[in-house]
């Protein structure tokens, strides 16, 4: 009995706190799962603790759950060069079961080591193109970068070099490219929609027209902005740890808790300026919680008159740029109007069905929702590909933003 009760203790009860994740703990964001297309990417060392994790997800999301192991595919992680044809058919299962079922609810789990930005971008698009929003979790026992102990723990016969020599690359991308809430499936399209009639409405007003630099040539707003990929409104951009301040966003407390968390964002406006197009989000107490203090002031150049808008003011959701500008344009533009609004500089031009529509100027529009429309979000990071150095024959060369039409 007593050997029993030991042998249980080593793989049954869990380590305390490691299983503290909102989709275990939280019953909101359990049952708001149930119904989403989720892609959770397990990664850390092998012996961390990533099958008992699976094992605890899908022990609660029972039928719903489907747990991918690159055990199953051949995967030697410490040998990621020689498993190419391991990694296709692994991609290939993730992709076949986030497709079946026509865009049906589903939760998909990848147990494998994930320690290269490489693997962590690849499942990131697949997630992307099948609709998911995916998750990427450590598990966190307290052993998880332990070499020593993470030798007794895996059972692959690994040595330490093996382990050390993942431990550096998987260390190197513990910190995402950035932080966000990301819009579920089920309310993207409603949200697309959304803003695109708001573009058509808007380009066909006489107002619109007597502002435009041609105001004899039709304008075709839908054209102008190139959709923006992932809708999400972002909280901390850490550029992989390099952006100030990036480490200790991610290793906040508020962060780490709500990791995972499904909330309701709050669209409040619409805005369209000669560079940008996107939603502004007013977020809640909670959600402020998760907003970095110096978020008004990440990007430059901030309007000045910014500086004394609240917290929160930036939230947004960039729908759509110019040709050549970057979508943390969004961000500026949207702070720029605020001022304004501030200091009652708009024209009030409309009451449409949808809201007020002011003028501030420069091609400045904003709609302020008479009801806000509220959307399901899932509190979540994201990995890009690896950016190829520029070389000096070919100098990175920063686009104009063009701002031809309006
Ligand atoms: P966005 O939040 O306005 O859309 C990847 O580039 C994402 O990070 C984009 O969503 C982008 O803008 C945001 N982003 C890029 N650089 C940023 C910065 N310096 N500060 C804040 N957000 C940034």
């Amino acid at each position: 009995d007593v050997q029993y009760v030991a042998a249980l203790s080593v793989d049954v009860v869990p380590a305390s706190g490691s299983l503290s994740f909102a989709f275990l703990e939280q019953e909101q964001t359990k049952d708001a799962l149930r119904i989403s297309r989720t892609l959770l990417v397990l990664r850390g060392l092998p012996g961390s603790g990533k099958s008992f994790l699976a094992r605890a997800i899908a022990d609660t999301y029972k039928d719903h759950c489907i747990v991918i192991s690159a055990d199953d595919y051949g995967i030697k992680p410490e040998k990621p060069e020689s498993c190419a044809d391991g990694y296709k058919a692994l991609d290939e299962a993730v992709v076949a079961r986030c497709a079946d079922g026509n865009a049906s609810p589903v939760l998909v789990v990848v147990d494998d080591t994930n320690h290269t930005q490489d693997r962590l971008a690849r499942l990131g698009e697949i997630a992307e193109q099948q609709d998911l929003v995916a998750l990427f979790l450590e598990p966190q026992t307290e052993w998880r970068r332990d070499l020593a102990l993470l030798t007794k723990k895996t059972k692959r016969g690994l040595e330490e070099a093996h382990l050390a020599a993942m431990k550096g690359p998987l260390e190197e991308v513990s910190i995402p490219l950035y932080f966000g809430w990301f819009l579920l499936f089920s309310v993207k399209n409603k949200i697309k929609c959304t803003s695109m009639d708001f573009l058509k409405t808007l380009d066909t007003l006489d107002a619109f027209k007597k502002h435009s630099v041609d105001s004899e040539k039709e304008v075709d707003l839908e054209q102008y902005f190139k959709p923006a990929g992932i809708l999400h409104c972002t909280t901390k951009f850490c550029d992989y740890g390099k952006a100030e301040g990036a480490k200790e966003y991610a290793e906040n407390q508020a962060v780490i808790k709500s990791y995972g968390s499904i909330s309701d964002l709050s669209l409040s406006a619409f805005f369209v300026t000669p560079r940008t197009c996107g939603a502004r989000v007013y977020l809640t107490e909670e959600q402020l919680q998760l907003w970095p203090a110096d978020a008004e002031k990440q990007a430059e150049p901030v309007p000045e008159a910014a500086a004394s808008l609240p917290l929160g003011s930036r939230a947004h959701i960039t729908l759509g740029c110019a040709e050549g500008v970057e979508p943390v344009q969004t961000g500026i533009d949207l702070l720029e109007i605020l001022a304004q609004q501030e200091s009652q500089q708009g024209e009030l031009v409309e009451e449409m069905e949808l809201g007020s529509l002011t003028y501030y100027g420069e091609g400045k529009w904003l709609l302020n929702l008479r009801e806000p429309i509220c959307v399901p979000a899932c509190f979540s990071s994201i990995y890009g590909r690896k950016e190829p150095e520029p070389t000096k024959k070919d100098p990175e060369k920063k686009k104009k933003p063009k701002c031809a039409i309006l």
